[in-house]
């Protein structure tokens, strides 16, 4: 699951790059923080996995100018964080240790995944991927023992490019200080990530900073009605902070000692794989809706292919199979049944032919060239290219069809660019593969023809009379001639003598057996042109060019993939963690 949401962060992030709209921006800019959020959660668990004894992890949230800073230093009673009254100061999450030594928090580093650990010091404007952890001795009076994190603020327009450092320190929290101002308190900015934070089930106060007198009453009111506008869980304590002219630092009040003692105490990590499933199982279908989206229109995409093949497997049937002047293959089984006879006096006729003869004939039938000839002359071949081509036709025509329509537009056009640039290749293909068909195929006709000349060896009637007519002599001349290369495939169906030939067949004992033959070899043929063609050919290469789309515009996560995620999701129920 881990790698499944880096996965879907690092596309939202390619993709957004690309994105022109700008309320697709926000939506999209909206999901990334909840990805980056909910991977660091996880982290967050796996961390409390490796080790129950963690240090305990409070961070100070709130926007910018807020007194964050100024609150760690109060609670810390120490100068260690950077204070300053331009807006957008504190950049990167930093840690300080309060009553354990940054020694013991190497674990942090694998936490905090690509962002690099270095000292504060060396923290700079330049990277924002970083964090610091740093030491601090000055005793507190309100802090238990653990690591408080002074973060960087979530609401300025510059938040944007630091905001993961911001996220990754709130998913680490055990404990989470709102820091807001009387003049920022009611921001949209910090409602909506009050929010967000709800799934993550941290005990949270608030520090409602740079009070004046008499207004903290009606402040606290209204904070009590963002947050029940904002959460469903309870209202948490409020901690009034007013300034002191002397020091010039807020004071914590006396009354809120032990708060986040008390919350410390309470910490409790077993619900935590619990929590993380919610957390995602809250975004998952809102995560997935331009990946749902990819998937429809693959879906559409498959119907289409499927479509289209299936109305090129009709053309076959109609303008080859079933069309009695373009079906040759059938008649090359006679043709090769005639080779089989031996027929007496047949060498006067073949005069032209004389050479061949003196052959052994069934050796001739496995010469590669004489297969060779019989391809390159098929009408059968033609017609299967007439036959892709116009499958390209059709279905070019559909995809621009489609992009024209409202949904998901950019993607039909780029599936019809990409068949554009494939198409002479896939036709080549095809092409190729049609001819090794064809070729492997005339095996099945030799069969055929042997079939037909056994079935005549049980009728000796019909062998000899066919052995003694004119016209076989005549329509033997011509099967051999097709063997020597004179005529072509398609001179077959139309040289009189076979046609003869076969009507001759056809009427004779051996008729019905003929028909039989026929429909069987033109269903075999049917069948390995349906799936070595078309099926394992063509659409196999069709139905991939969704997934070649590029990464940068698409998210191209596959339904299998997302299958199995989505199992990790509900499944373990009992015992193991769930993510
Ligand atoms: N008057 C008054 N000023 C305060 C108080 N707390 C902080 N400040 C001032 O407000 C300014 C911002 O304080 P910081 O603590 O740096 O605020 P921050 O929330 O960390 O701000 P960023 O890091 O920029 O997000 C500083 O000039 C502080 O001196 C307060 O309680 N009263
Ligand atoms: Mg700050």
């Amino acid at each position: 699951m881990l790698e499944f949401i880096q996965l879907l962060n690092q596309r939202y992030q390619t993709l957004l790059s690309q994105l022109g709209s700008e309320v697709g921006r926000i939506s999209y800019q909206q999901r990334i923080d909840q990805l980056t959020l909910a991977e660091a959660f996880i982290r967050k668990g796996q961390l409390v996995n490796r080790s129950s004894e963690q240090p305990l992890q409070l961070a100070i949230i709130g926007p910018t100018q807020a007194g964050k800073s100024t609150l760690v230093n109060v609670l810390l009673n120490s100068h260690a964080a950077g204070v300053s009254p331009l807006a957008g100061h504190t950049i990167h999450a930093q840690g300080f240790c309060y009553g354990i030594t940054s020694t013991e928090c190497q674990d942090l580093q694998r936490y905090f995944g690509r962002f690099q650990q270095v000292q504060q010091s060396a923290l700079t404007r330049e990277r924002y991927d970083c964090f610091s952890l740093t030491d601090v001795s000055a005793g507190s009076r309100y802090l238990p023992s653990g690591i408080l994190w002074d973060t960087p603020d979530f609401d300025s327009i510059d938040s944007v490019v630091y905001k993961e450092g911001v996220l990754r320190a709130i998913a680490l929290a055990d404990i989470v200080i709102l820091v807001v101002s009387k003049e920022k308190y009611a921001d949209q900015s910090v409602w909506e990530m009050m929010t967000v934070l709800e799934a993550l089930h941290q005990p949270t106060v608030i520090c409602l900073n740079k009070l004046s007198e008499g207004s903290e009453d009606i402040l606290i009111q209204s904070l009590k009605e963002k947050w029940q506008l904002a959460r469903t869980d309870n209202f948490p304590d409020v901690v009034p902070l007013y300034y002191q002219r002397q020091t010039g630092l807020p004071v914590w009040p006396e009354a809120k000692q032990n708060v986040l003692r008390n919350l410390a105490s309470k910490i409790n990590h077993k619900k935590q794989p619990r929590f993380e499933q919610e957390l995602v199982k809250k975004y998952w279908q809102s995560w997935l809706e331009p990946i749902i989206a990819e998937h429809h229109a693959a879906s559409a995409w498959y119907e289409m292919v499927d479509v289209a093949i299936k109305q090129a497997l009709e053309n076959y049937q109609r303008d080859y199979l079933n069309h009695p002047r373009h079906y040759e293959t059938f008649q090359h089984a006679v043709a090769e049944l005639l080779t089989l006879l031996e027929i007496p006096g047949l060498a006067g006729v073949l005069t032209g032919a004389r050479k061949v003869l003196t052959w052994p004939i069934r050796k001739m039938m496995n010469l590669g060239r004489k297969r060779q000839h019989i391809a390159d002359s098929s009408q059968e071949l033609v017609l299967l290219n007439q036959i892709a081509e116009h499958l390209f036709i059709q279905l070019t025509d559909r995809l621009m069809d489609k992009a024209e329509e409202d949904h998901q537009r950019v993607w039909w056009k780029d599936v019809n660019s990409l068949l554009r640039r494939q198409r002479q290749d896939l036709l080549k293909e095809f092409s190729s593969r049609a001819k090794n068909y064809h070729l492997d195929f005339q095996q099945d006709v030799e069969k055929t023809a042997q079939r037909l000349y056994y079935k005549l060896q049980e009728q000796p009637v019909v062998l000899n009379s066919l052995r003694a007519t004119r016209v076989t002599a005549d329509a033997v001349a011509i099967a051999l001639t097709l063997h020597t290369g004179g005529i072509g495939m398609h001179d077959l169906i139309f040289a009189p003598a076979m046609l003869t030939m076969t009507s001759w067949l056809t009427e004779s004992a051996i008729g019905s057996y003929m028909h039989k033959v026929e429909y069987e070899l033109k269903q075999q043929q049917f069948n390995t042109v349906k799936q070595t063609l078309f099926h394992e050919g063509i659409a196999k290469k069709l139905l991939l060019l969704p997934a070649q789309l590029s990464t940068r515009h698409y998210f191209n996560i596959s339904s299998t993939q997302l299958q199995a995620v989505e199992q990790q999701l509900t499944e373990k129920r009992h015992g193991l963690r769930l993510l």
